[in-house]
């Protein structure tokens, strides 16, 4: 498959059933020095997602990062009771939240974004990427006279490089492109939440077959983010425990990545790589929640306008994923 396709044959349908919304484990690290943010990971076990607070002990200042909306597809119904959880935390920490960001326009759950800063603030951010991922999904759903291809529904577009300060700790956006075009790792201090590019060292990496995807992108990124310094923690967005055989777990390093990752450690080569994303992106199914995901989070985690009656609709486009 080229880059860029929709892997209509690699995605031959859902397979996963059953909603259920609960959050199972809290993870909290803590180091001293004001490189070394606090980073506590919120696991959701219905989507595998890890959701994340970033915050900076010395002067309380906080990121949320991939927070989930908990959605039950066969009601269509949102529920809050995962970014219930963060609201939480949030006040319990005493934290003042500065940003919520998201690492990318998720295929997997539906972002929370939008929930959040009408009840804890900051400011929402995201991959300057995210342009061209509205402008791939405005056409493949037929958006265009409700959807805005320009990021507008975002308060800041973060280009590579660019800073995101978070009080005593210096943050900045990497540009991770390859699973979605607009894919962007944060960095705070020592830590670098990484996304849908690298899983834990046994579980490889995210998949590269969605819309505007490039397997080769990734491997690039891949190698980005393992040239971070090797003490540099990193924090998956995803866990699925390799198939159920451990316990989830969402922390890895560089050294550990480079020694040990099975699709990315240090010796394994591009074509290598390729050859391996390629083989298993053609074996997995359309993630359960895809279609509703793609066209609430290319809105920063809002629903399609209501129409007349005041209900909002999502759309079932039909024989394209
Ligand atoms: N089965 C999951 C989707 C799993 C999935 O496709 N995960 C993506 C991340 S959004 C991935 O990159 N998976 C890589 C892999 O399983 O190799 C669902 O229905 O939500
Ligand atoms: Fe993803």
């Amino acid at each position: 498959m080229k880059c860029g396709q929709i892997g209509a044959a690699a995605m031959p349908g859902i397979r996963r059933a059953g909603v259920i919304v609960e959050f199972a484990t809290c993870e909290t690290v803590q180091r001293a020095g004001s490189m070394t943010p606090r980073v506590d990971g919120f696991f959701d076990p219905t989507t595998s997602s890890i959701s994340y607070i970033v915050s900076d002990p010395e002067t309380k200042r906080a990121a949320i990062v991939d927070a989930v909306l908990d959605f039950d597809p066969e009601a269509g119904r949102t529920m809050t009771g995962s970014a219930d959880k963060l609201v939480a935390a949030v006040e319990t920490g005493g934290l003042s939240v500065e940003w919520i960001l998201e690492t990318h326009v998720h295929a997997d759950h539906l972002s929370a974004a939008h929930y959040l800063q009408g009840k804890v603030g900051g400011r929402t951010g995201i991959g300057a990427g995210v342009i061209e991922v509205q402008k791939t999904f405005c056409a493949l759903f037929n958006m265009e006279r409700e959807l805005a291809t320009d990021g507008s529904q975002f308060d800041r577009l973060l280009s590579d490089g660019e800073t995101v300060p978070l009080g005593s700790i210096a943050g900045r956006a990497l540009a991770t492109p390859g699973h979605t075009p607009a894919c962007t790792s944060y960095v705070f201090g020592d830590a670098a939440l990484v996304g849908d590019t690298m899983f834990m060292p046994d579980s490889g990496t995210a998949r590269a077959d969605f819309p505007g995807a490039c397997v080769d992108t990734l491997y690039d990124s891949l190698r980005r983010i393992l040239s971070l310094p090797p003490e540099t923690r990193l924090f998956m967005c995803h866990d699925y425990g390799a198939g159920g055989q451990r316990e989830v777990a969402w922390e890895s390093t560089v050294a550990a990545q480079r020694r040990d990752n099975i699709h990315c450690r240090d010796g394994i080569s591009r074509e290598s790589f390729v050859a391996t994303r390629r083989a298993r992106d053609a074996e997995l199914a359309v993630p359960r929640l895809m279609v509703p995901a793609f066209q609430v989070n290319v809105r920063g985690g809002r629903m399609p306008p209501p129409e007349r009656n005041g209900t909002a609709y999502l759309k079932l486009p039909i024989n394209v994923f």
